[in-house]
């Protein structure tokens, strides 16, 4: 099968198909994404994340939407949508929600939207979304949305695999400063108030904001009225400063603001591009995503090679303190280093 061909001709069926298999983690899979993989790198990758209810989504939907429909008379741009949800089943009431909410870009061939699979361990699902991303990012889409919700590590670290991160946040769950995490503001290159339309929206920018003053980046303007102004991409180009992150309003039901909010994501890639930071960030993204391979590799086959029973024996006296940690590690993971010492002296030879 020429999976490049046929994902470039903008064959969905086969996006669609290629997109199971990636997640079943099958070898037809692994061959596909080792076929695709010099094809990628094109898209804007941006992450949404955020806790459940504040309206990723929605917002999504309407950043999608104003990629298609866009005002200033530049040429509409291709999206996908990928929406992970671990806390959710698969066949759950959140992703037919989803589907619900996304239905404003249902029939248009410009955009596609996948549910990932929530089966299985967040390491998997975190995979899952590395390679999704891949086939979506060979198919040509301009821009990628992924949705997490922002809820552990896990969703931080799915979130660190896209070049701007969009952290969502709404009314109500803003004044509970630990609704807030820290490291969820630390990934964020955008801060999004959603449901500006309800009472508090006001506290929530301003408990964000303190926040970002707190964790000693610059904070953006405070944005007065409603939609915010976004700076534009020349303010960050002329100037030597980071990025300031900024935090903006936004109304998704109302499809209120993200027309301003798709300015400041394509301002962001432009910061990142001019500024050499869209490389480091490549770079620390490959170097993430492969370490995460490789330990994941490294579990599974660990696991093969060793029995439950014998684990759990090994265990068991653990548990008893008949044997230390580092016993049992020596046990069920023979150290590999005296061997290696030994085929090296063999080489000196
Ligand atoms: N009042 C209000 N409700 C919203 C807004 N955006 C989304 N919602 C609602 O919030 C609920 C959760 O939205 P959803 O996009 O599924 O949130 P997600 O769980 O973060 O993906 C839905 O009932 C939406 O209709 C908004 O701007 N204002
Ligand atoms: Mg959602």
């Amino acid at each position: 099968m020429d999976w490049v061909g046929a994902l470039q001709s903008g064959n969905r069926l086969a996006i669609a198909r290629l997109l199971t298999q990636v997640e079943n983690d099958t070898p037809q899979g692994r061959a596909a994404l080792d076929e695709i993989f010099p094809h990628t790198g094109k898209a804007h990758l941006v992450g949404v994340t955020g806790a459940p209810g504040v309206g990723k989504s929605s917002l999504v939907t309407q950043i999608a939407w104003a990629c298609r429909h866009p005002a200033d008379g530049k040429a509409p741009r291709t999206v996908a949508i990928i929406a992970v949800d671990p806390t959710s089943p698969f066949s759950g009431g959140a992703i037919l929600g989803d589907r619900v909410r996304m239905r404003d870009l249902s029939g248009d061939e410009g955009v596609f939207i996948r549910s990932m699979a929530t089966r299985g361990a967040l390491g998997g699902i975190a995979r899952a979304t590395v390679e999704a991303v891949q086939v979506l990012d060979a198919a040509g889409f301009d821009m990628i949305l992924v949705e997490t919700v922002g809820a552990g590590q896990s969703e931080v670290e799915i979130a660190s695999l896209t070049q701007t991160t969009i952290v969502v946040e709404a009314p109500g769950l803003g004044d509970d400063i630990q609704a807030i995490k820290a490291g969820i503001l630390e990934i964020a290159d955008i801060l999004v108030v959603n449901k500006a339309d309800l009472p508090g929206a006001d506290q929530t920018v301003l408990a964000l904001r303190a926040m970002l003053n707190l964790g000693g980046s610059p904070a953006g303007e405070l944005h007065h009225g409603f939609p915010t102004e976004p700076e534009t991409p020349a303010r960050h180009a002329e100037t030597d400063v980071g990025w300031e992150v900024p935090v903006m309003r936004c109304i998704a039901i109302k499809r209120e603001g993200a027309a301003e909010l798709l300015r400041m994501v394509d301002a962001h890639y432009q910061y990142l591009r001019q500024s050499g930071e869209l490389r480091q960030r490549e770079w620390g993204r490959i170097l993430l995503a492969f370490d995460r391979l490789v330990q994941q590799t490294l579990v599974e086959r660990w696991r093969k090679s060793a029995t439950p029973e014998r684990i759990e024996n090994v265990m068991q006296k653990l548990y008893r303190r008949e044997l230390s940690p580092y016993q049992a590690l020596d046990i069920l993971v023979p150290e590999t280093t005296p061997r290696l010492e030994v085929e090296e002296r063999q080489q000196q030879r």
